[in-house]
C-alpha cells in the first residue's frame, strides 16, 4: 500500500527546474572526478529523525503525523515504519539507511521482549532489503533517552545500569551484522558529567573504554568486519561530554586501544557546537585516519544546540567535500541526521528537506571537485612551506637530523629571520568565490 500518495520517485530536472519535488543538481549517474555522483555520495536515510521525529518540542506536542497509519507503541506501527521508510527511500534514490534500537521497535518493560521485537521487526526489514537492494549503514543502541541511562551508559555510576547497556550494544550488533550494516556507532549520549563535585572522570572514561572493548570482541566474534565509530559532541544534553570534538575523540581512543577498530562518525552540527568547522573536524579525522562517515546536517549560527537542519549551506558543503574527496572519500557514507522545522509537518516537507540536503551536497561535490580542478589552493599550500624543502636547515629539521644547538648557532648567524610570508587568506577567499560562481 503506497502511503505517500500523489509524491512520484524524485528525479534530476535540472537547475530551472521550478518543481519542488525534483533534484537541482544530484543526478545520480553524472560523473565527477571518474565517479559517479552516487558513489561518491552514499547518502542515508536516519530512521530517528524522518520515521519518528514528529516535532515535539519542550513547549508543545508533535506537529507531525508519523503514525503511518498505524497505532504508535505498537508492532503495526513498527512495520508501518518499515513500509515508509522504504518507499521514501526508494521515491528519493536513497541506498542506505541508520537506525537506533528504539527507533525500530517500542521499548518494552522487559529487554527480552524488546529484543524479541528487534528480532521480527529486523526480519521484515530483510525482506524489504532484498527487496529494493536498500543497504544498513550503520546501526547503534540508544542509551541516552530511558531515565536509567541519566548518568550515561558506559561512564554511569550503576553496575546494573551499565550491564544493562552492553546488553543493549550487544543487540544492536547482532542486528547489524544481520542486516549487513557497514558501521556501528557510538555516539555518547549522556556520556559525561553535570559537576565535577559527584564525578570520577578517569574512573568514568575507563569504563567507557572497557564497554568499547567488549563491543569490539563480541562484534568481531559474530563477524562484524566494519568500521566501529566514535561520533563526537561537545555538548548537549551534558554540560561536559567526554567525545567533545575529533582530536579528543582521537586521544581517546589511542589512550585506550581502540584507534584499530574506531573511527569517526562527524556531524557537522556537533562540530561547530564545538566551536569548530565541519571542514576542520574532518581534516582533523582524515590526517589521523580516522575518517569514517558523516551525519550531514547543519546547525543555526544564531542558536546554541543540535538543531540538526538540512543542510543549505553550499559554501560549508563545498568545504566539507573538498576535505572528503582529498582524503578519498568515505569507507562509511551521509547520513541526514536532520530533521524538518516543526512548522514544515507535511509528507512533503519530508522529501523536500531531503531534495535540499542532497543537492547541497551535490553542489559541494561539483564545486569541490572544481576546487581541485583550478589547483591554486593546493599550490599555494604547497608553497607556502617551500622553505622545509628547499633551504638545507630546512630539510634537516623535516628530517630530524638537526638539535636545538645546531638551530640555535644558525639563528645566531641569522640575526634575524625575514617575515614568513603573506597568508593570502582574503586572496584564497576570492579564489573560492570565483570557483563557486564562475559563470555569473
Ligand atoms: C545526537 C546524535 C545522534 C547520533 C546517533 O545529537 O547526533 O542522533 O547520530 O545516536
Ligand atoms: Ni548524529
Ligand atoms: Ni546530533
Amino acid at each position: 500500500m503506497e502511503i505517500f500518495k500523489g509524491i512520484p520517485a524524485i528525479r534530476y530536472e535540472g537547475a530551472d527546474s521550478k518543481n519542488p519535488l525534483a533534484f537541482k543538481f544530484y543526478d545520480a549517474d553524472r560523473v565527477i572526478l571518474g565517479k559517479k555522483m552516487s558513489e561518491h555520495l552514499p547518502f542515508a536515510m536516519a530512521w530517528w529523525h524522518n520515521l519518528c521525529a514528529t516535532g515535539v518540542d519542550m513547549f508543545g506536542r508533535g506537529t507531525a503525523d508519523k503514525s503511518f497509519g498505524a497505532e504508535p507503541g505498537t508492532m503495526a506501527h513498527a512495520k508501518a515504519k518499515v513500509d515508509a521508510g522504504f518507499e521514501f527511500m526508494q521515491k528519493m534514490g536513497i541506498r542506505y539507511f541508520c537506525w537506533h534500537d528504539v527507533d525500530l521497535v517500542p521499548e518494552a518493560d522487559d529487554i527480552k521482549e524488546t529484543n524479541r521485537r528487534l528480532d521480527e521487526i529486523s526480519d521484515y526489514i530483510l525482506v524489504k532489503m532484498k527487496e529494493t537492494g536498500i543497504k544498513c549503514l550503520w546501526g547503534t543502541a540508544n542509551m541516552f533517552g530511558n531515565p536509567r541511562f541519566m548518568n550515561g551508559a558506559g561512564s554511569t555510576n550503576s553496575a546494573d545500569v551499565f550491564a544493562f547497556a552492553a546488553a543493549q550494544v550487544k543487540k544492536a550488533l547482532d542486528i547489524t551484522v544481520k542486516l549487513g550494516g557497514r558501521g556501528y556507532v557510538f555516539w555518547g549520549g549522556r556520556e559525561g558529567y553535570e559537576t565535577l563535585l559527584n564525578t570520577d572522570v578517569k574512573f568514568e572514561q575507563e569504563n567507557i573504554a572497557r564497554l568499547m572493548h567488549m563491543a569490539v570482541d563480541y562484534g568481531r566474534s559474530i563477524g562484524f568486519t566494519g568500521d566501529f565509530y566514535i561520533e563526537p559532541k561537545p555538548k548537549e544534553p551534558m554540560k561536559h561530554q567526554y567525545d567533545f570534538d575529533a582530536a579528543t575523540a582521537i586521544g581517546f581512543l589511542r589512550a585506550h586501544g581502540l584507534d584499530k577498530d574506531f573511527k569517526l562518525n562527524i556531524e557537522a552540527n556537533h562540530a561547530t557546537l564545538a566551536g569548530h568547522t565541519f571542514e576542520h573536524d574532518l581534516r582533523i579525522s582524515a590526517i589521523n585516519g580516522m575518517l569514517g562517515s558523516i551525519d550531514a546536517n547543519q546547525g543555526d549560527a544564531h542558536l546554541g544546540w543540535d538543531t540538526d537542519e538540512f543542510p543549505f549551506d553550499v559554501y560549508t558543503a563545498t568545504m566539507a567535500m573538498y576535505e572528503i574527496l582529498k582524503a578519498g572519500g568515505l569507507t562509511g557514507g551521509f547520513n541526514f541526521d536532520a530533521k524538518n522545522r516543526r512548522p514544515s509537518y507535511t509528507y512533503e516537507d519530508m522529501f523536500e528537506g531531503y531534495i535540499l540536503g542532497m543537492d547541497t551536497f551535490a553542489l559541494g561535490l561539483i564545486k569541490a571537485a572544481a576546487l581541485i580542478e583550478d589547483g591554486r589552493l593546493d599550490a599555494f599550500v604547497q608553497e607556502r612551506y617551500a622553505s622545509f624543502r628547499d633551504t638545507e636547515i630546512g630539510k634537516k629539521i623535516v628530517s630530524g637530523k638537526t638539535d636545538l644547538k645546531e638551530l640555535a648557532a644558525y639563528a645566531d648567524k641569522l640575526g634575524a629571520p625575514a617575515l614568513p610570508g603573506s597568508g593570502k587568506q582574503e586572496a584564497l577567499e576570492s579564489v573560492v568565490n570565483s570557483v563557486l560562481y564562475k559563470g555569473c
